[in-house]
């Protein structure tokens, strides 16, 4: 029986730019454990620094290594793990990578797909993009390739300044899309003005306008617009995520089940939202194949109603470290048929993307 994790490097098709910053390689940690015939697989959203949120690789490596690996030499159900760190604070980014590999585990021992494990499934996944800041020739040119492959939403990344022209010629291009615009934490309430211009262009949402950390200033926004706030940065935990449907700081939420430590809260988080008659989707962070199946087999839960950030592969990588990657039809993706995430991993092109590996038990 073995706990390994590795470093992979991983070059994206193109630069991705946030108002945080731009990616241009994923540096994905992946998490193996080997026992009797079952390899099961983790990869963790952390990137080599804390910009979107407050851990990364060193962290959650630190994470995994020194706490999480110790508690789960028994290969405890998700839940048991989740009751288990529950001492240590924080670090869902860790935790999530470590509970994902759990629930892969356990399906493939039982036999079944990730995506029945997870629940009623609706057999598909509805798609959208992420599309990152860009000459806003190049943008519109994306958001037709977009529309033409069959997405059924398409998100704008936004900054400061650089929202109003984005929004406009892109709906007044495509009257009909599904339109939302991702701020990735940027804006302050003082900016109040620039956010009601966007108003107008019937956004089904807006992403994560106001700080990582707050709830209560978007509560204050969201009385203040029109367009539905969807939050992604804020909602770190389950206790956010009500605490928000409550004060009323979001109708939506983007589930990243990366984090917020894992599935079994993103399916908790999903449940909330219909008792408080809100929508989820399921985000993505840029994952390798890996990562990507976990995303893809909750996205097509009962409990999903919004298309997610789950582009096939082929949308970040050239190659991608598995040999069934996902296709896209008519905007939808079919979860994988299992067991677990059904996953077969590339093994000589992982080991040649891959940087360093640590063995953990
Ligand atoms: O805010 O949703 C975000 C990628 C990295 C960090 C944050 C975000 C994103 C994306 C990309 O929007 C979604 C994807 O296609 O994986
Ligand atoms: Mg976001």
């Amino acid at each position: 029986m073995t706990l390994s994790i590795s470093l992979v490097r991983l070059p994206l098709l193109s630069p991705f730019t946030t108002s945080f910053g731009t990616e241009t390689i994923k540096n994905a940690l992946i998490l193996r454990l080997q026992e009797g015939g079952v390899t099961a697989y983790g990869e963790s959203v952390t990137s080599i620094g804390p910009f979107y949120g407050y851990e990364d690789n060193t962290t959650a490596l630190h994470m995994i290594r020194d706490y999480l690996a110790g508690m789960v030499k028994d290969i405890p159900s998700p839940e048991q793990f989740l009751t288990r760190s529950a001492q240590l604070r924080g670090n869902n980014m860790a935790k999530a990578a470590v509970e994902m590999m759990l629930w892969d585990y356990h399906a493939k021992k039982k036999g079944v797909s990730l995506e029945k494990a997870l629940g009623a499934s609706k057999g598909y996944a509805d798609v959208g993009i992420s599309l990152g800041m860009d000459q806003r020739a190049v943008t519109l040119r994306k958001v037709r390739e977009a529309i033409d492959r069959g997405y059924r939403r398409v998100k704008l990344k936004i900054e400061k300044g650089k929202e109003y022209d984005i929004v406009r010629t892109a709906r007044e291009e495509f009257p009909d899309v599904q339109l939302s615009a991702d701020a990735n934490a940027c804006y302050t309430l003082k900016d109040l003005p620039l956010l009601k211009r966007l108003d107008r262009f019937g956004l089904v949402y807006l992403e994560q306008p106001l700080a990582h950390d707050d709830l209560l200033d978007h509560a204050t926004l969201a009385k203040e617009l029109s367009t539905p706030i969807c939050l992604d940065e804020s909602i770190a935990t389950l206790d956010a995520a009500r605490q928000a449907f409550e004060i009323g700081a979001a109708k939506v939420v983007n589930i990243k089940p990366g984090r917020v430590g894992g599935l079994v809260n993103s399916l908790k988080i999903a449940r909330l939202a219909e008792d408080n008659e809100g929508h989820v989707w399921i985000g993505g962070m840029l994952e390798t194949g890996f990562g990507r199946a976990f995303n893809v087999a909750l996205a097509a839960n009962r409990l999903v109603d919004y298309p997610g950030d789950t582009s096939p592969n082929d949308k970040y990588f050239a190659r991608d470290v598995v040999k069934n990657p996902f296709s896209m039809e008519k905007g939808r993706i079919r979860p994988n048929k299992g067991p677990g995430i059904g996953v077969e991993p590339d093994e000589r092109f992982l080991e040649s993307v891959t940087v360093k590996s640590w063995k953990l038990w």
